[in-house]
């Protein structure tokens, strides 16, 4: 039976197992917009901004599925060589085009007062509509592992959700953006794979949506969602191994010693996705190229994370820091990490603690 834990928008998160204590019931369906009205009714301080912000992501997500969907079609149904085609913004590079989508519907609403994006160096400030001043700011990550378009590879969407900390009869600053993970009131990601799915957690438990394009509706198919205690796959780009730290070299030699399966897709939502279903270990540590690691902690990593923790799960960085605990100083900070089966992160831990030729 589910739960409930009255919450203030302070400490937007909880401990994980929790769900809205509306249940949803039997085996009718439920969309996305009907189970977020529900679980905002658990909140004491709810207003209805955060349902909004939701909402006007879950609508970017159809936009953006769409365009994702007919990307190999662009040439065909496009007008050659005009410049032009019948959408007019096909021919855009679809992670810029993903972009817009987000940061237009974000803005028609204003339930927001500020955007950060990894596709943009600074902070989007959004203009109250009305009298309407909005207590919260968006970061995303547009269309993660784009790379992956042009071969057909599954690519998704991040964003996370904070209250902001600046005065809210003035413009949004950086410092409502460079705040700790555990900061976070929801993150979400939008799988664009063989179906559409969106995960999200408002820090109380972890729920999925399939979008149902009969209906154009995102519907409850995964609820509550639990990671595995432990696993038996391993994902982390394997071709850098000669550049990685000893400890990582170790673990990897590990994995293969124990019979563990290698599985990366190299787009951080497919790969999170399995491993909270299936169970396993997320890897991206430092390498030469790119010795804070790869990935970016507001965009990829602490919203992930969030979910992970949500799910039961563990993350954390290559100096054994939780990453939801790491404060950052830059938009677009980068951060190693480690995010998976809680057990499975244990191990990793006992490997660096046990070949780490840094003092931790
Ligand atoms: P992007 O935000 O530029 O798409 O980069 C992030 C992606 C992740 O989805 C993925 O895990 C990683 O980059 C793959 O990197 P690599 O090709 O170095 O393994
Ligand atoms: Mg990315």
């Amino acid at each position: 039976m589910a739960t409930s834990t009255k919450k203030s928008p302070e400490n937007g998160q909880s401990s994980a197992a929790s769900v809205p204590a509306s249940p949803v019931s039997g085996n009718r369906i439920v969309t996305l917009d009907e189970f977020i009205i529900r679980a905002e009714k658990d909140f004491d301080y709810a207003t209805g901004e955060l349902t909004g912000l939701l909402r006007d992501i879950g609508v970017a997500a159809k936009i953006i599925n769409r365009e994702v969907n007919k990307a190999g079609l662009v040439n065909i149904i496009g007008v050659a060589n005009s410049g032009e085609n019948q959408s007019g913004e096909m021919q855009q590079k679809l992670d810029v085009y993903a972009n817009e989508k987000l940061i237009e519907c974000l803005k028609n609403s204003g339930e927001c007062c500020a955007i950060a994006s990894e596709e943009n160096e600074d902070i989007i400030q959004v203009p109250p509509i009305g009298s309407k001043a909005s207590n919260y700011v968006v970061m995303f990550d547009p269309l993660d592992g784009s790379s992956n378009i042009d071969v057909n590879v599954s690519v998704g969407t991040i964003f996370a959700i904070y209250r902001r900390k600046s005065d809210p009869s003035g413009p949004a600053t950086k410092e409502d953006f460079l705040q700790a993970g555990t900061k976070q009131v929801a993150a979400g990601y939008v799988l664009y794979g063989t179906s559409t799915l969106l995960v999200y957690t408002t820090g109380r438990g972890v729920n999925g949506f399939t979008l149902d394009p009969s209906i154009g509706e995102f519907c409850l198919s995964h609820r509550n969602m639990r990671i595995p205690e432990n696993g038996s796959t391993y994902s982390v780009n394997q071709g850098y191994y000669s550049k990685f730290d000893l400890e990582m070299r170790r673990y990897i030699d590990n994995c293969s010693d124990q019979n563990y399966g290698l599985r990366y897709i190299g787009s951080m939502v497919s790969d999170i996705h399995r491993i909270l279903i299936q169970g396993g270990i997320f890897l991206y540590p430092s390498t030469r190229k790119y010795p804070k690691g790869k990935l970016r902690l507001l965009y990829e990593c602490n919203p992930l994370s969030f979910i992970v923790e949500q799910a039961g799960g563990k993350a954390m960085n290559t100096q054994l820091k939780r990453v939801l605990e790491v404060t950052p100083s830059e938009l677009h900070q980068r951060s190693t990490v480690a995010i998976g089966s809680p057990a499975m992160v244990d191990e990793l831990k006992a490997f660096i603690e046990r070949y780490s030729a840094l003092p931790l």
